[in-house]
């Protein structure tokens, strides 16, 4: 939770396969190998949600299978990655170009958690002259609209800070809703921060069209064979402090990270290859991504030990 945001984690990822890479002594190239597929299971290990992290570390990595020896395999490495988190920088600015177009001057705007590259879409708006005001939930349990309205006030936006059951409230009020993504899957169906499917809710009764701000690297392949996206659940201090909950003996705290917003209530998903209705979310996935079937077959065929 040191680093947060699907993008950051992601960026964060690419740098630390690139730093090991470069301090790995190791004179055979199985070795180095062996030494960077262990640190790429770690850090995947560490977040189950956000797809940004394995879709990153597979970018890194790709090269290293057809490499000759363990400086070409080294070198593979350290270009990806750096090529990796200039491209993940870019695509937010790509994004924010192409969602505040969908941001009209005199809109409001609601976000949830604390999204770079939702944020980055609503203070482009705000940058191009748009007269704009958000309002921006608290996000229980560990408050990242904090950090967001600590963005919205140091770009000059001004920002409505509002309990996360307030949403409904103020959704008469609000114009546009937009918010970041960990992982897409291919039904084009948005997982992020718990609290969005009910903001989803509340805006799609209400006629409030969705924006979701994402780069395609947080597009699931591996929901293309059926695999389901986990949802991390996190410990249940960070909701009730454990002296108060364990004096509770028949109270179970409940902590899941994330949730899962269908399809239905997102109007559109603005990637930097361009915006696209949920619905195009395999095209995204075969096109932009890499992932070819037969790879899905490979990682089937591991993950069940059958050959076909
Ligand atoms: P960017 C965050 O997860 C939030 O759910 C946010 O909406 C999403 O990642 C995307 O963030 P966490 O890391 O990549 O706070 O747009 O658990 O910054």
């Amino acid at each position: 939770m040191e680093i947060r945001g699907a993008g950051r984690i992601a960026r964060a990822a690419a740098g630390a396969l690139r730093d090991h890479a470069l301090g790995l002594k190791v004179s055979s190239l199985e070795a180095f190998r062996h030494e960077m597929e262990r640190a790429a299971e770690t850090l995947v290990a560490t977040r189950p949600t956000a797809v940004s992290l394995p879709n990153a570390v597979h970018i890194v990595m790709s090269g290293i299978s057809g490499a000759k020896s363990v400086e070409e395999a080294r070198a593979s490495v350290v270009q990806r990655a750096e090529a990796f988190i200039r491209s993940s920088q870019n695509a937010v600015g790509r994004i924010a170009e192409f969602g505040a177009r969908h941001i009209r001057d005199g809109d409001t705007v609601l976000t949830h958690c604390n999204s770079e590259v939702a944020l980055a879409c609503i203070i482009e708006a705000h940058r191009s002259g748009k007269d704009i005001e958000v309002f921006a939930t608290e996000v229980r349990p560990r408050n990242q609209g904090l950090i967001t309205i600590r963005t919205l006030n140091d770009a000059g936006i001004h920002t409505n800070f509002i309990v996360d059951s307030a949403v409904r409230s103020f959704i008469n009020k609000i114009d546009l809703v937009i918010v970041g993504a960990d992982a897409v899957t291919v039904n084009g169906a948005v997982v992020n921060k718990i609290g969005t499917s009910q903001v989803a809710h509340s805006a799609h009764e209400a006629r409030v069209n969705l924006l979701v701000a994402a780069e395609t690297y947080k597009f699931a392949p591996r929901t293309v064979i059926g695999e389901l996206i986990e949802i991390e659940e996190r410990p249940p201090g960070e909701v009730l402090p454990d002296e108060i909950a364990g004096a509770l003996k028949n109270v179970t705290v409940r902590n899941p990270a994330f949730d899962v917003t269908p399809p239905e209530y997102v109007d559109l998903i603005v990637t930097e290859k361009g915006a696209i209705p949920p619905q195009m979310a395999y095209v995204i996935i075969r096109e932009h991504l890499g992932w070819e079937i037969e790879e899905f077959n490979k990682v089937f065929a591991i993950n069940t030990g059958h050959e076909d």
